[in-house]
C-alpha cells in the first residue's frame, strides 16, 4: 500500500468501485451508486479501515475527481473507467476539435490497424490536452500521443460523452481519424 492514506484508499475505492463490489459484497444500484455508510462498514469487514473524514478528503483531494458524492452526500460512486455494467446517464456533448489519446508506443502498430477500442471499459477516454494524454500513457510504458481528429468523426455523426470529471468518452475510434503526433 502507498504510503499516503488518500492516495491508497482512492485506489482502493477505485477497485471497488468500478471493478469489484464484490471483493467486499457491496453492491451498487444500476447507476454504479453506493450508501456511503454501507461502503465504509464493507470496508471495515474487509479489514479496511476508513473513516468519513478520509473518505471526503479522497473525493475532494483527488487530482481527477475519480469519485462523487449524490447531492445530500449519502451516497458515492465512480465518476469513470468502470468494467462492470453501469449505466452512468451520460450525456452527449459536444467535443473541441481535436482530442487526444496517450498510449504506450508498443500498442501504436496495433492502433493503427484496428483503431482504438474501449477493451476493459466501457469507453474510449481522450483527454483535452497533449499533457494528460502523455501521463496517462506513461501507465502503461514509453508513451505515445494520438491526435484525434474530432471535428471529423462528429462530422461522420459520431458520439461524445464527458464523465462528471472532464475525461472525454467515445465507443471506438476508427484508424482514419487518428494521427501519431510522437512517440514512434
Ligand atoms: C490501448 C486512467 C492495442 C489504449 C487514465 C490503452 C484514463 C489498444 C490501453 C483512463 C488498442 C487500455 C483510461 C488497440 C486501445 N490495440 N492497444 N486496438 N486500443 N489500446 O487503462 O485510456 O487513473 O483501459 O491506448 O487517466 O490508458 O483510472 O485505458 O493504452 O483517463 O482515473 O489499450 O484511466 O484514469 O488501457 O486510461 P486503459 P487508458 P484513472
Amino acid at each position: 500500500m502507498p504510503a499516503d492514506p488518500v492516495v491508497a484508499t482512492s485506489k482502493l475505492l477505485s477497485y471497488v468501485l468500478r471493478h469489484r463490489p464484490d471483493s467486499i459484497g457491496l453492491a451498487l444500484d444500476a447507476h454504479g451508486w453506493t450508501g456511503v455508510d454501507a461502503l465504509l462498514e464493507r470496508l471495515a469487514a474487509a479489514g479496511h479501515a476508513v473513516d468519513r473524514a478520509l473518505l471526503e478528503r479522497v473525493v475532494a483531494d483527488n487530482d481527477k475527481q475519480r469519485f462523487a458524492f449524490n447531492d445530500d452526500r449519502t451516497c458515492i460512486r465512480a465518476s469513470q473507467g468502470h468494467s462492470i455494467q453501469v449505466d452512468l446517464a451520460l450525456v452527449q456533448a459536444e467535443p473541441p476539435q481535436v482530442l487526444y489519446h496517450g498510449t504506450a508506443s508498443r500498442f501504436l502498430k496495433s492502433i493503427l490497424a484496428e483503431g482504438l477500442r474501449a477493451s476493459g471499459r466501457h469507453h474510449v477516454h481522450l483527454s483535452a490536452d497533449i499533457d494528460t494524454a502523455r501521463r496517462v500513457g506513461a501507465r502503461h510504458g514509453f508513451p505515445a500521443i494520438l491526435r484525434v481528429d474530432t471535428g471529423r468523426m462528429r462530422a461522420d455523426g459520431l458520439a461524445f460523452y464527458r464523465s462528471d470529471n472532464g475525461v472525454w468518452l467515445t465507443e471506438a475510434v476508427l484508424p482514419r481519424y487518428l494521427e501519431v503526433m510522437s512517440g514512434m
